[in-house]
């Protein structure tokens, strides 16, 4: 699709990219334009900005804003399904119901809200005004955070860094580094961190839990992956974003009886809906709704002449859709009342409303079907089935059974070696790298160690792209100890958990892996690690830093824009690990990656004493490869 690009003349993010020359001051963290004296930027000749700040504060505030500006957009989007959730309970929708009544009662039970005997709404109810109290300042920490281990609780209490409400703390961290406030790049750091932890274990957390209630707790699911997805004789809507509810209304009307036969009536086949970026894992994980590609590849979708409508709501969607739309017929709808961007039509999405807004969407879409020109039509074969929907509770009940869910099996292929450990492979594309050229290469060696893999955001549809979510990925591509578990409870090697928010699935799946014992008492003790091989986004940012907060290495295939503030950049890396156990790394090489992750892993295995239990011997790398057929 990028050759047909090229063809056609059309501008992608690979041309924008090309031609950029990135600002070293940018990309060191080194460039301050917080007040009026500047902009500042900092170099051997000009150590320190106008008001003094040096090179080492001047990085840490950078960070915390673009922290501050991550840990807003997951946890807005937690905040309107809270709303959704209120207005579920209140009657004030009919488009959305209770879908997880099990989930809802398990998270009204952290609130202590009284489930017995009452109806579903009321707790409903409820449990929207306790997670709305999240969000404010309170005396008290965030209640979320009480799902952590307790020594977890503890490190964060000595630290300073719990949270006493979500937007409290970016509201705090944005005055910290306001001109002339906090200088010290440590105490600004401890901000950013606390904020990071609003973020996962609170806006995050709830925007997993919330979903969850309202959609469906995910449990394992067939779908197909790439821009083969789009069919050429179909009506073909994409969705694009984050925020699953329009979506979800768009993904029921679409099997609609009714409107499948109006599409037919227009001369299509039917109507094929698939997804970009996180509103797209989020309708996969419940519906299994076909994915058609990552971060890069929005543009390409369009590209390929044959969508009718691209509904965009918000977060990682580019303006340049509307350039690129504006060759072929499709329409680009922006849903939320946020985000509105040159040449994209725009719908403001009601809760109220949803469902007709969503047939009416529909409806359009296959209108425009008669407008499409079938000469620019260029549809990729490429198409890729995989298995998606694993939730924390689909984990359990696979590895346990409905009646006796245990992480126990789990455990005990970790204690006794079959796995080695686990990575969580998350986050973006970039096109500083080769489209998913860091992440699959890296997952391919991780499974090939024994290490079993969990995914997220695009990270999980580059996976699914390259075949790693197949069952059959055990055979072809893990390692025998890895596959012979994977065969056994019949799940890939590697597992995708959802959207970027569902990166909360992983903090409470290392939760109940610490619960079902024998693998230490912290997130710290487990011989896991984090990587975020081609991360782009602000939110990529904020989740590295709550995992770091979690005890977790997390490995970025390029720095933070953090190297020019020397002592910063010795914080993040090394000096954080003392305080939180936890610490970042950037690298780029896969096999450079590979080794920090497995020394890591082995480290902790070390620690807790089991190590020496492993009865398997590794093959090498060569070996290792010539399994991937
Ligand atoms: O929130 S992985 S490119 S889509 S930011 Fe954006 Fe990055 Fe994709 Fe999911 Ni997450």
């Amino acid at each position: 699709m990028r050759d047909a690009a090229k063809r056609r003349g059309i501008e992608t993010v690979w041309d924008r990219s090309a031609a950029n020359v990135a600002c070293k001051f940018g990309l060191e963290g080194l460039c301050c334009k917080n007040c009026n004296m500047g902009p500042c930027r900092i170099s051997a000749k000009t150590p320190r900005g106008m008001c003094g700040a040096d090179a080492d504060t001047i990085a840490a505030r950078n960070l915390a804003r673009a922290v501050a500006a991550g840990t807003s957009a997951h946890s807005d989007h937690g905040r309107h399904l809270v709303h959704t959730l209120r207005m579920v309970a209140e009657g004030a929708t009919d488009s959305y119901r209770i879908a997880d009544e099990r989930k809802l009662f398990e998270f009204a039970e952290l609130y202590k809200i009284e489930t017995r005997g009452r109806a579903v709404l009321d707790v409903a109810k409820d449990l929207a005004r306790a997670l709305d109290a999240e969000f404010a300042h309170a005396e008290a920490p965030m209640k979320t955070l009480s799902q952590a281990p307790l020594k977890r609780q503890a490190v964060w209490e000595k630290a300073g860094v719990k949270p006493h409400g979500i937007d409290h703390s970016v509201v705090e961290l944005m005055h910290r580094t306001h001109m002339g406030v906090d200088h010290a790049f440590d105490h600004v750091e401890r901000g950013t961190l606390t904020t990071a932890i609003a973020d996962g274990w609170g806006g995050s957390m709830i925007a997993t839990a919330v979903s969850d209630i309202l959609f469906g707790t995910p449990k394992p699911v067939l779908s197909s992956v790439n821009l083969g997805v789009i069919s050429k004789d179909h009506v073909n809507i994409v969705v694009h974003g984050h925020e699953p509810a329009l979506s979800d209304c768009v993904a029921a009307a679409c099997e609609d009886p009714a409107m499948i036969e109006y599409a037919k009536g227009k001369g299509a086949a039917g109507i094929r809906l698939s997804g970009i970026c996180c509103t797209a894992n989020e309708i996969l994980m419940r519906r299994g709704v076909p994915v058609a590609g990552n971060f890069l590849q929005q543009e390409l979708a369009v590209m390929t002449g044959a969508v009718e409508m691209m509904l965009v709501d918000v977060q990682c969607v580019m303006p340049s859709l509307a350039s690129v739309a504006a060759c072929f017929h499709t329409k680009v709808v922006a849903t939320s009342k946020l985000a509105h961007t040159a040449g994209f039509e725009t719908v403001a999405f009601s809760e109220e409303r949803a469902m007709d807004q969503a047939r009416t969407l529909v409806r359009s879409a296959i209108d425009n079907f008669a407008n499409r020109n079938r000469d620019k039509v260029e549809i990729p074969e490429s198409r890729v089935d995989f298995v998606a929907g694993f939730s924390v509770r689909a984990i359990h009940e696979m590895l346990g059974g409905r009646f006796r869910a245990t992480f126990r099996p789990l455990n005990d292929a970790i204690i006794d070696g079959r796995i080695r450990g686990i990575a969580g492979v998350v986050g973006c594309n970039n096109p500083k790298k080769n489209l998913d050229g860091s992440i699959v290469p890296l997952v391919k060696e991780l499974v090939a160690n024994d290490v079993l893999v969990l995914l997220s955001g695009c990270a999980a549809i580059s996976c699914a792209k390259a075949g790693l979510l197949s069952p059959e990925a055990a055979r072809n591509t893990a390692s025998p100890g890895l596959a012979e578990v994977c065969e056994a409870i019949g799940i890939p090697p590697v597992l995708h958990m959802g959207s970027c928010v569902d990166n909360s699935r992983i903090l409470s799946a290392a939760c109940d892996v610490l619960r079902e014992g024998g693998l230490g008492e912290d997130i710290s003790d487990l011989p896991a690690a984090g990587a975020a091989p081609e991360w782009m986004s602000e939110k990529a940012v904020a989740i590295g830093h709550y995992f770091v907060a979690s005890g977790m290495l997390v490995l970025l295939g390029s720095p933070l824009h953090v190297t020019g503030g020397e002592k910063l950049d010795g914080f993040l890396t090394r000096g954080v690990e003392e305080a939180f156990g936890g610490r970042f790394a950037w690298s780029s090489g896969t096999a450079e990656q590979v080794k920090i992750i497995l020394e890591h892993i082995d480290k902790k295995r070390a620690a807790l004493g089991i190590n020496a239990k492993r009865s398997r011997v590794l093959l090498d790398m060569k070996e290792r490869r010539a399994l991937d057929v």
